[in-house]
């Protein structure tokens, strides 16, 4: 069997602002993996902090991508969704997916931060994006995209035993759970974090990182990417969360010592290096 692996990644293209494919691309290629984008639209820009963006949608594109695959055989080693136009691209989604029973099946439901949802989310979008969770592998919402799954307010904090049952909450069907960017109150204090659960072994994970007052889009597809192909690689959860949370902390640091304005995204082209290195870890702790 061939060590090389390949990743069907069905996301957008946004041309400027660094986020969906325009970071999914060199981060997983960065860590040895091939990507193969599907893409579901093309945008001259992202939605968080523009208006008026050139979009096309490539709703068809995506089945056609499918069969075409299909006539030749290909099979991926996983299947990586993310930002979806509409509720009809989840059907499309949803073929590459029983299409690749083999594969690692990671969803990133794509549908907002900061407590709101993102202006392309339609109540229908998220019903449907539930759906797709529900055949994952692994999912990787924000707070603000955990709390639209469960049905929950948006909480200012969360205490351990909360983010535990969230977790939990959420692992009905996919095996991995991770939340992006918990604030974590424990007897330590207050601390920004990423964690996770894996259901197989029942065991949960935290890694905390430095609160930088600055929010850029692309880092979840960044934190994703970096995930991904961790995990693809046979790392353990605790570890890819590990490299997942540095890559994404070195890259936003690295950018806010510039004061680069926030849309534009974080200058992770300075950080790429840090990547092939493959450096060991072990800032992860239990949650
Ligand atoms: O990073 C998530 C994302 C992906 N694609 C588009 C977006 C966003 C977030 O704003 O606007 C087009």
């Amino acid at each position: 069997m061939s060590q090389h692996k390949k990743i069907a990644a069905i996301h957008d293209l946004s041309g400027f602002g660094r986020c969906s494919l325009s970071v999914i691309i060199p981060v997983i290629s960065a860590m040895g993996i091939q990507v193969c984008p599907v893409p579901t639209a093309v945008l001259s820009t992202h939605t968080g902090g523009f208006t008026d963006m050139a979009l096309e949608d490539l709703t068809e594109h995506i089945s056609d991508c499918y069969e075409h695959y299909k006539k030749l055989g290909l099979q991926f080693d996983a299947i990586y969704s993310g930002f979806m136009t509409s509720p009809k691209q989840v059907d499309s989604c949803l073929k590459f997916l029983y299409g690749n029973p083999d594969a690692l099946k990671v969803v990133d439901p794509v549908l907002g931060d900061n407590g709101k949802p993102y202006s392309t989310c339609t109540p229908e979008l998220m019903r449907r994006m539930k759906e797709l969770v529900e055949e994952a592998d692994v999912i990787t919402p924000n707070l603000t995209e955990t709390c639209m799954l469960l049905g929950e307010e948006c909480p200012p904090m969360m205490s351990v035993s909360q983010a535990r049952s969230w977790l939990a909450r959420l692992s009905d069907k996919p095996r991995i759970v991770v939340i992006k960017g918990v604030p974590l109150i424990d007897d330590e204090g207050q601390k920004l974090s990423n964690i996770g659960f894996d259901r197989e072994s029942g065991s949960f994970w935290r890694i905390d990182w430095d609160h930088i007052p600055m929010h850029y889009p692309g880092t979840g597809d960044i934190f994703t990417s970096v995930l991904t192909a961790s995990l693809l690689k046979g790392e353990s959860l605790p570890i890819a969360l590990n490299r997942a949370t540095t890559f994404t902390e070195i890259a936003v640091k690295t950018t806010y010592s510039y004061g680069t304005e926030s849309r534009q995204g974080v200058l992770f082209e300075d950080c790429l290096s840090w990547l092939m290195t493959n450096t060991v870890l072990s800032d992860y702790k239990r949650l």
